[in-house]
């Protein structure tokens, strides 16, 4: 039985299976550039963070209705169930769908008729973050807030993701501030591809509450012990980080250096449809590519409630 967990950093375009791709291609009248789902597999060969998100973003085309969307989610949650989840908080990339003529509402609808049966059928609750791409401007990603409004009910929070480098925190220092005075939490990716310095403005000037990923905070000792002095959790992606090959092997991933530094990290799954596991699968490969003990698994599975934007009540049933 996998241990009780609450998953941090998935992204549910993410999610999308070759078989469900080709599905949805078929019933939308899309055709994919690719011969078959083991032909799409194939390409599934990253190089870096870039070349993964071209794939990403092309192969989202086949996503239109609102239909698509609970089956996306709803593929998800069965399978985040069968892997311990018993709360998701879960990213989406309103920009990606927006700019195909896919409206907001559509997307969220779509999502929360997914999300609103997920406590009964699978025993996981669910938040939902809506993330900005930061490669696009900051005028747009503040379009987007705005496009939210009306359903600022069911949005827990913003986030940052896309293409890093080059693309700085504080080119959304308005739209954070913005995201904060509506109430909503904040986190950004930040140090995946990106400096230390990247993880230092998420704080400083955006007000993170989390940094997902937050890698390269290691190059930066004075980060390190300021995140660890603060508490900020921290959601990596073990699996992710090899497949974009921001490390070379699952081995050398730095989870250990990071819980012996005292950094709240938690362990998650990224893009999983695209990174070779769900989360469950990530804790089992850091587990035996590091040798990690029961003891450090269960202060993993402890940080991701502790980390969650859950009221008290419901951090204490998670654990
Ligand atoms: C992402 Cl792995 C990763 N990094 C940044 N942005 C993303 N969007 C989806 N997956
Ligand atoms: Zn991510």
């Amino acid at each position: 039985m996998p241990v009780p967990k609450a998953e941090l950093h998935l992204h549910i375009e993410g999610t999308l299976e070759p078989e469900l791709a080709f599905a949805l291609a078929a019933r939308n009248g899309v055709t994919l550039p690719y011969a078959d789902t083991e032909a799409l597999r194939e390409a599934y060969r990253f190089s870096d963070l870039q070349s993964f998100l071209d794939l990403y973003y092309g192969l989202m085309a086949v996503l239109r209705t609102a239909e698509d969307f609970t089956e996306l989610a709803d593929a998800y949650l069965a399978r985040a169930g069968e892997q311990g989840v018993r709360h998701a908080e879960i990213f989406f990339d309103p920009q990606a769908h927006t700019a195909r003529g896919v409206p907001f509402g559509v997307v969220v609808e779509g999502l929360c008729a997914a999300l609103d049966r997920a406590e009964e059928r699978y025993g996981i609750s669910t938040r939902l973050i809506m993330c900005f791409l930061r490669d696009e401007s900051a005028e747009s990603a503040m379009a987007t807030l705005e496009a939210a409004k009306p359903y600022l009910g069911r949005i827990t929070g913003v986030g940052l993701d896309s293409a890093e480098v080059g693309h700085p925190p504080a080119k959304f220092r308005e739209v954070y501030e913005e995201a904060a005075r509506l109430g909503l939490r904040r986190v950004a990716h930040a140090g995946e591809e990106g400096p230390a310095a990247y993880v230092r403005e998420a704080l400083d000037v955006l007000g993170v509450e989390r940094i997902d990923h937050g890698l390269r905070c290691l190059e930066d000792p004075e980060l390190v012990e300021r995140l660890a002095r603060e508490r900020v959790p921290l959601t990596l992606c073990p699996l992710s980080n090899v497949r974009l090959r921001a490390i070379d092997a699952i081995g050398d991933h730095p989870l250990r250096t990071m819980l012996a530094a005292g950094l709240v990290a938690t362990v998650n799954s990224d893009d999983p449809a695209y990174f070779g596991g769900y989360v469950e699968d990530n804790f089992d490969a850091v587990r035996d590519a590091l040798g990690l003990g029961e003891e450090e698994l269960r202060t993993l599975a402890r940080n991701s409630f502790l980390a969650a934007f859950l009221e008290d009540d419901e951090e204490l049933r998670g654990r």
